[in-house]
């Protein structure tokens, strides 16, 4: 096994050259890890304003420090290119490029496909390709692999194939690329031994499974888990709307069982570009087995639901308010899809204000997002001031920003409407506050 020994070798004295296609969340901090430990690592994104604010040091992705990045870029450990050429020098390959869902619901492997089909291009004997992104299990073998093999060389004996599901939870201090468990599965024993090698450099404790199904499995299932977990209690909040029950109180008080629960809590709807995605990735496969998968859709459907409760219990509060409802103006609090985040992508944040303009005047202010041309919408963040706090019929808290003084919000405003439970550390009156 001439050509498996070789990449070993270059793995273990880190003088493989490694390549990570797509330098978001998940790519860049996993360029820095590889650099940090001392592989020349080669960044590829079609991005030019990534690929030149990597080569100057400055990063662009919150869980990755500029002063460190930038400390790489000198050393000459970390470049970045949008060149497809480069991908010939690199030894190891990993793929971490977007998996979206067309407009229903069905996986968009677009990225991933050509990606593939320029590797494989210019594929050499002695590379291993590892694909990080989020998808249904079968899309390495069934999709990759073909790919790759068209080039004539084989996997398994001239080059390596696993799937290695990334696990990164952007804005999180506590859990990082080095320290994250990480689950690898190969197309075969081989690839499984050079994945395995490669990620145990930089990672404290690698998982390995018995398939590159399997372990694109394993990730589809985590983000399942949170899905339906996040529906459950989407729908309680809903029944408690209607029982006239405070949701909030019921599930803190669930969540003191200290045994067989974990803390989830309803929100305004699921963001971001896992949770609301990559269940459905499984779903759509499941199909290809005659098997329904009842609760991804059912979790899906009532995650979905959410912007629009919100906008009918806002209008609710409003329609108590004497002034035409033309007239009312309603400060939105937050649009990233989750607190302390920039992010707003597939943010139900913009869904409830997209509904909400249809009926009411709408502004909005969020310190992470100056401005946002999304779902139609082009708007820019108000200042938080006095004025513009007291001004609004109602103020809706989207987003939890730690950032914002809600004593001082809810203090200054006429109404408060709250769908993240920001205020439940105030202890000031909460009168003119109402909960999700
Ligand atoms: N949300 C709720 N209630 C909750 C938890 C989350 O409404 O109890 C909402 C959030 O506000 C957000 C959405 O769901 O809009 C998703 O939040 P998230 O933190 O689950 O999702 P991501 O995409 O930021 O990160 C997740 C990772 N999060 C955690 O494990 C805590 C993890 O599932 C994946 O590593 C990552 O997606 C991914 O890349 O798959």
């Amino acid at each position: 096994m001439a050509f498996k020994d070789r990449i070993l070798d270059k793995i273990r004295n880190r003088t493989a050259v490694v390549g990570v296609i797509g330098l978001g969340y998940v790519g860049l901090p996993f360029a820095v890890e590889k650099a940090k430990v001392g592989f020349h690592v080669i960044g590829l994104d079609y991005n030019s304003f990534r690929v030149n604010q990597i080569n100057q040091g400055i990063s662009y992705i919150e869980d990755v420090q500029s002063e460190e990045l930038s400390g790489l870029v000198e050393q000459g450990l970390i470049h970045a290119t949008s060149d497809f050429q480069s991908l010939h020098d690199m030894d190891a390959i990993v793929i971490c490029v977007p998996t979206p869902l067309t407009k229903n619901l069905a996986p968009d492997l677009q990225y991933v496909t050509s990606v593939s089909q320029e590797i494989a291009k210019r594929i050499r004997p002695g590379q291993l390709i590892s694909l990080e992104s989020t998808t249904y299990p079968g899309t390495t073998e069934e999709v990759i692999l073909p790919l790759l093999e068209a080039s004539g060389l084989k996997v398994e004996l001239e080059i390596f194939l696993v799937h290695s599901p990334e696990r990164v939870d952007p804005g999180n201090t506590r859990y990082s690329t080095k320290n994250t468990n990480k689950v690898v599965g190969g197309i075969g024993p081989h690839s499984l031994e050079v994945g395995e090698t490669f990620y145990k450099q930089t990672v404290n404790n690698v998982i390995t499974v018995s398939s590159s199904n399997a372990a694109e499995l394993v990730k589809v299932f985590e983000n399942t888990f949170r899905a339906v977990n996040i529906a459950l209690v989407n729908e309680l909040a809903l029944l408690c709307d209607r029982m006239g029950l405070n949701v909030w109180e019921v599930l803190d008080a669930a969540f003191t069982k200290p045994f067989g629960i974990m803390p989830f809590y309803p929100g305004p709807g699921v963001g971001g570009h896992c949770i609301p995605i990559d269940p459905h990735y499984l779903e759509w496969k499941a199909k290809e087995f005659n098997f329904n998968t009842h609760f991804i859709a059912l979790a899906g459907e009532i995650n979905r639901k959410m912007p629009e409760f919100v906008m009918e219990k806002t209008l609710r509060i409003l329609k108590k308010i004497d002034k035409p409802i033309s007239q009312v103006e309603v400060l939105v609090l937050g649009v990233s899809y989750k607190k302390d985040l920039p992010d707003y992508r597939e943010s139900p944040a913009l869904e409830v204000i997209r509904l909400l303009k249809e009926t009411v005047k709408v502004q909005y202010h969020d310190p992470y997002v100056p401005s946002f041309d999304e779902h139609g919408l082009q708007m820019t963040s108000v200042s938080l001031t006095q004025e513009v706090v007291e001004s609004a019929d109602v103020i809706l808290i989207l987003t939890d920003h730690q950032v914002i003084d809600y004593e001082w919000v809810v203090q200054s405003a006429k109404q408060v409407f709250d769908t993240r439970n920001a205020v439940r550390t105030l202890s000031g009156q909460k009168e003119n506050v109402t909960l999700l």
